[in-house]
């Protein structure tokens, strides 16, 4: 094994839309030191997560393998350990943090881990573990943190000014209450700690997550006359499958409009939080003179709807749940200023970030490095792209049968997207020439070849590492 000195930042975030950043274009929403990482950097203009659900995406974020592989087809939680509930990753799943720690390097982790036990060190981060768990309930790392200081625990979800016009929102009074600067302070204190050995640190930030926490000062940015609710706000969906419509996330028609744009105000000004937060590391490492030979990572593990189809959160296929924002910048080793607009899998950016730094899984995963094209600055070859729903409801998912744990299947090829559902109607739409996804053709005669070539596809895909729980995909 070639010996590495490159240190990786993987900066996860939650629920983080592909285009609410200045360097995306955004309109609105302030991003300076995300959009400085991206111009030093290389942007994935197109970056499809491996499910649009938080703990199966983070599983594969981590893995390179898509859910069906690593198992974790629902989202973690204390009360769903039963191992047929589907809901923690695979023990002998191999994630970045094995495979870094395996070719000594120092491993850290601060922030929800959402992969099974959050008070048991495991899969290379055992040195450095700094996790919360967010749901409300002891011990608790960040929850004895705000008991310490003395701050109200804004995130047990009970406290007065939590207001709700589709997501949980409310200001903050006191910065010591903000989670995600919390996270980074972990992450200064593991880098002030670094010893001779290279270093992986993951921060996991859970912003801007519900419950959207932020100071009065941020909020005042977003004046609510700037903010226009999406184009397909009142989408009836005709001609989409009917779980769309029965979807928990599906908005009611009588939802206050201002109250949803000053929650919209509030997600921009968390984002321009994190914005902050990532600004302070970034001065931290070029202080330390860590900079250079440091690749910091920046996605988050789904996106977010945000009135989009009169839709809330994830769990669905639409561009704005699925896709998500991908920086990776490495003064020393990649261009700077380079787009790739080939499409990323959520399964490809684990073994293209060992790649960089000289390692690689040595199981079977479902993705692919794109290391070398973009040191070389040209643009990988396109391949399908899938990702997987295990469950409708993965948050309050409590069913353990197996037709309600894999429920559909996504795959991009070329300017297509189809959906293979279990149990519903299937979906295609051209994102080409209806990139808000308002015309379902997948009734179209015409497009039968289209929709067989789909098929195929995903029936190679589960093939390769499952099929698992997906087998139904072969008997459609
Ligand atoms: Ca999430």
């Amino acid at each position: 094994m070639t010996e590495s000195k490159t240190n990786l930042i993987f900066i996860l975030c939650d629920q983080l839309r592909f285009d609410c950043l200045g360097y995306a274009g955004h309109s609105v929403v302030e991003t300076p030191n995300i959009d400085r990482l991206a111009e030093r950097g290389v942007v994935f203009e197109t970056t499809y997560c491996a499910s649009p659900v938080c703990s199966p995406a983070r599983a594969s974020w981590l893995t390179g393998t898509y859910p069906h592989a690593h198992r974790q087809l629902a989202n973690y939680g204390p009360e769903r350990l039963v191992p047929e509930a589907m809901a923690v990753m695979r023990p002998d799943a191999v994630t970045m943090g094995d495979v870094f720690k395996q070719a000594g390097y120092r491993c850290g982790i601060a922030g929800p881990w959402h992969l099974g036990h959050d008070h048991q060190p495991q899969h290379g981060f055992e040195e450095f573990w700094r996790v919360y768990r967010y749901q409300g309930d002891h011990p608790d790392i960040l929850f004895d943190y705000f008991e310490k200081e003395g701050v109200p625990n804004l995130y047990e979800g009970k406290h007065p000014t939590i207001q709700k016009h589709g997501m949980d929102y409310t200001p903050i009074a006191d910065p010591r209450q903000q989670r995600t600067t919390w996270t980074i302070d972990q992450g200064l204190e593991f880098l002030d700690t670094k010893d001779d050995r290279p270093f992986f640190l993951y921060l996991s930030v859970k912003d801007p997550h519900p419950l959207i926490a932020v100071s009065q000062e941020l909020i005042d940015k977003y004046p609510i006359e700037k903010i226009d609710l999406p184009a397909t706000w009142k989408d009836d969906l005709e001609g989409r499958p009917d779980y769309l419509k029965n979807d928990v996330g599906r908005l009611s028609l009588d939802l206050d409009e201002t109250g949803f744009r000053t929650m919209m105000a509030h997600y921009y000004a968390l984002i321009t939080h994190i914005d902050d937060q990532v600004g302070r590391l970034m001065d931290h490492l070029e202080n330390q003179g860590l900079a250079e030979n440091t690749i910091v990572a920046f996605i988050s593990d789904h996106g977010e709807m945000l009135g989009e189809h009169h839709a809330i959160q994830k769990r669905m296929f639409w561009e704005a749940s699925v896709r998500v924002p991908c920086v990776v910048s490495w003064p020393a080793g990649l261009p700077s200023g380079h787009t790739v607009t080939t499409p990323l899998g959520g399964v490809d950016l684990a073994p293209t970030l060992l790649d960089l730094c000289g390692l690689t899984f040595e199981s079977p995963i479902d993705g692919r490095s794109v290391a070398t094209a973009i040191k070389n600055q040209v643009q990988p070859d396109p391949v399908p792209i899938f990702s997987e729903i295990g469950t409708s409801d993965g948050i309050n998912f409590r069913s353990s049968a197996p037709d309600e744990l894999a429920a559909r299947v996504m795959v991009r090829d070329g300017d297509w997207k189809y959906v293979m559902n279990r149990t519903d109607n299937d979906e295609l739409y051209n994102l080409c020439t209806d990139p808000r996804e308002l015309t379902n053709l997948a009734e179209d005669p015409s497009q039968a070849d289209r929709i067989t070539h789909g098929q195929t596809l995903i029936r190679e895909m589960v093939t390769h590492t499952g099929p698992g729980y997906y087998a139904w995909c072969l008997d459609t």
